[in-house]
């Protein structure tokens, strides 16, 4: 059954464990020594931010950028590793302090468009098939400083830039409503989906659902998932768990609500998501007390979890679950679940 699944994370998965209030308490890892991780800890595809792959990027040139991001696949192929999707890091740069598609400076909105150009580059050469659009700080502090009319135009006009620079690249966009601004462009999978259908070329626009983004918008992780589902837009996850409305915290998938995490898990196996090829992503955070050796643990974990949920909805009674249906009795289906989770 784990062979019907693959599973992907980032190498920002694996980290020092600084918060706002805190510096680092683990020491760094190395890329190449991250990539060993993967095959130990059941994972199969890598995850990369633009300068995951290529370090410094704006200082670099394209010829150099080719030449680095060419290293990477081939530390990628001797690992037996596979790139996921490329997303541009616009947040780290002075230039994107205030977004940088939608930011206010033409300039600036100029230097980021061309930044997601180069993230296409970087991706072709590590052979992934899609970038990934988390629109970090493409949104507002206080909502007189954009015009949003003007903003969500420009996030349009940059996707149908990067789809008419490459003919093939394909675009998820990951909806996240907050954090680090007070409010995001692009909150929900919805939006998302909207926008997707102005592109130049709708069918190569998706989404990414992140769980704790979900409950951040307020809403039922599995449900968006099903809405990008139906539609033919679910193009990777980003499965963790939030504990009600706070910062975004990247737990475990399943430790904060193991019943919404079987749902989610529920609407994949009834999306017949494996069958699509697409990883199943992670996108965890140990804790800040965990000791360096100790620091994979959220992912092995979380992998595991999914895997014993997969199994939880593959044997779910569906004689009790049609006959509740049927009797409109929702209270029985309600328990036969939580027995089913507790174990019989
Ligand atoms: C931020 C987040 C990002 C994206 C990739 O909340 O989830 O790590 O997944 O840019
Ligand atoms: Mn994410």
């Amino acid at each position: 059954m784990a062979g019907e699944y693959r599973f992907s994370f980032g190498p920002w998965n694996v980290h020092e464990g600084a918060d706002p209030f805190g510096p680092t308490v683990r020491p760094s890892i190395g890329f190449g020594t991250k990539l060993k991780y993967y095959k130990q800890l059941g994972f199969d595809g890598v995850q990369f931010h633009d300068d995951d792959a290529v370090p410094d990027l704006d200082q670099k040139s394209d010829l150099e950028m080719e030449k680095v991001a060419g290293e990477v696949k081939k530390m990628l192929d001797g690992e037996g590793l596979v790139a996921e999707f490329v997303a541009p890091r616009l947040w780290e740069s002075p230039r994107g302090i205030d977004g940088g598609f939608t930011s206010n400076d033409p300039a600036n909105r100029k230097w980021a468009i061309q930044r997601l150009k180069r993230t296409a580059m970087i991706a072709n050469i590590l052979d992934a098939r899609f970038l990934v659009l988390w629109l970090a700080r493409e949104g507002t502090y206080i909502r007189e400083s954009k015009n949003a009319i003007d903003a969500h135009r420009y996030l349009l006009d940059a996707i149908n830039q990067v789809l008419e620079f490459d003919k093939r690249i394909e675009i998820a966009i990951e909806p996240k409503p907050n954090e680090p601004m007070d409010h995001a462009y692009i909150p929900t999978i919805g939006h998302a989906v909207a926008l997707a259908s102005q592109a130049v070329d709708p069918k190569r626009v998706g989404g990414l659902i992140e769980t704790a983004h979900a409950i951040l918008a307020g809403l039922d992780p599995s449900d968006e998932m099903a809405f990008a589902l139906s539609m033919g837009k679910l193009w990777s996850v980003h499965l963790n768990d939030q504990n009600g409305l706070k910062f975004d915290e990247d737990k475990t998938f399943g430790a904060a609500n193991l019943r919404g995490a079987y749902n989610q898990v529920r609407v994949l196996e009834l999306g017949g998501y494996p069958a699509t090829g697409r990883f199943v992503g992670l996108d965890v955070k140990a804790m800040r007390t965990q000791p360096a050796e100790l620091a994979t643990k959220h992912l092995s974990n979380s992998r595991t979890i999914f895997l014993k949920l997969v199994e939880k909805v593959r044997t779910f009674p569906k004689d009790v679950q049609q006959q509740c249906i049927a009797n409109r009795d929702y209270e029985a289906l309600e328990m036969a679940v939580i027995q089913h989770l507790l174990g019989g």
